[in-house]
């Protein structure tokens, strides 16, 4: 490991720090180096609030150290008036005279900007240290900015002979075929802990009823996200409780249930949905959503090749017959849970080291 990465590392743990806090921005994490020593540190902590370059500068106790100091940055500094002024003029203004920065910002308005505005100030900058695993950082982030879309998670669980459920011929049989355990089940709540938004299809929320929250995890509850093109979920099914906002999707403007925490979005059903769908999700600030089913469902995104990484939990158990789980293709990673294991297809070859 380089000096430069080392230190590029040691921003890129900072940024972590804001995982919860900043979507749909990005994380971002900052240092100063004077003399081989970080004499200030900082991220951005929270959705609208200072850049972590701001962070890291105000840190630092003599500020006249900054005109011999490198600022190292895990996302190319920002040179807009956004909910902040912009990170290069602070830079600048503070004489620093070398700036490392692990990749470059995709969001259109700032990239290769920032750098060039740094460049014709005459900073020193040095680009792409350890760029995989700060593009990886920020997957969803890159995703947003390069297709301005909501990264895609999809999530099921299947039987050890590939069904995702018992076949349930008609609406009122409702119980569900067991096939995640505790320890599985735990881990999707700590996944949607990791979104904004989660998504299912009108035949689950009717055949399932689920609430969609977060329960066995820590942390907010992702907006709850559904189909009901002919109003036909009943009005006081868990999705619309007031645990969590919710939107639907639907034909009819006038739809049957009204309540505060509820927003019904008319589309096309004539048109392809998967993508109106995205593309309203992203317009509502949602970067992130979960499509935890059914079958109908996976299948769209996965046939629209609408998707980014899927988590497949593999069960020990048998179900003989039923309804065929989705297939999927993609880079394949397994992880081992205890009991059962998940596996995890990704679209894009990216690494995995911050998994
Ligand atoms: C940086 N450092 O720590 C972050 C940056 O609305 P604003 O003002 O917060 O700007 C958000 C945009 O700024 C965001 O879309 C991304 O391009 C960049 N984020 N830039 O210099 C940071 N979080
Ligand atoms: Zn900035």
């Amino acid at each position: 490991m380089t000096i430069d990465e080392k230190y590029i590392y040691r921003c890129l743990q900072l940024a972590r720090k804001g995982e919860a806090f900043v979507r749909p921005n990005p994380m971002v994490g900052a240092i100063i180096v004077h003399n081989d020593r970080i004499i200030g540190e900082g991220y951005h902590r929270k959705f609208g609030e200072p850049h972590a370059e701001v962070n890291a500068i105000n840190a630092v106790k003599d500020q006249l150290l900054l005109q011999e100091a490198t600022l190292y940055v895990s996302l190319e500094p920002c040179t807009h008036y956004g909910k902040t002024p912009p990170c290069t003029e602070l830079i600048i203004s503070k004489k620093i005279p070398r700036v490392v920065i692990a990749t470059m910002d995709p969001n259109p308005m700032i990239s290769g900007k920032g750098i060039q505005r740094m460049q014709n100030a005459g900073i020193e900058i040095k680009e792409g240290i350890l760029e995989k695993e700060a593009k990886e950082l920020n997957r969803a982030f890159f995703v947003n900015q390069l297709c301005q879309r909501p990264y895609i998670i999809l999530k099921w669980a299947q039987s050890n002979d590939g069904f995702i459920d018992i076949m349930r011929s008609s609406l009122a049989e409702k119980t569900p075929a067991k096939i995640s355990n505790e320890i599985t089940e735990t881990i999707v709540h700590k996944i949607r802990t990791q979104v904004q938004g989660i998504m299912v299809g009108t035949h689950t929320v009717i055949k399932d009823n689920p609430r969609l929250t977060v329960r066995k995890w820590f942390g907010e509850n992702p907006i709850r996200i559904v189909i009901d093109r002919k109003c036909i979920i009943p009005s006081d099914a868990n999705i619309f409780n007031n645990e969590a906002k919710t939107l639907v999707f639907t034909e009819y403007p006038d739809y049957h249930v009204k309540k505060e925490n509820v927003k019904p979005i008319v589309i096309d059903f004539s048109k392809n949905t998967t993508e109106q769908i995205m593309k309203h999700v992203y317009e509502e600030n949602i970067g992130s959503v979960l499509i935890e089913g059914g079958s109908r469902m996976l299948t769209s995104f996965i046939s629209d090749n609408l998707w980014d990484e899927a988590y497949i939990e593999i069960s020990s158990k048998e179900l003989k017959n039923g309804i065929k789980a989705p297939r999927i293709d993609g880079d394949k990673i397994q992880i081992k849970q205890y009991l059962d294991s998940f596996q995890i297809h990704l679209k894009n070859k990216i690494s995995r080291n911050f998994l």
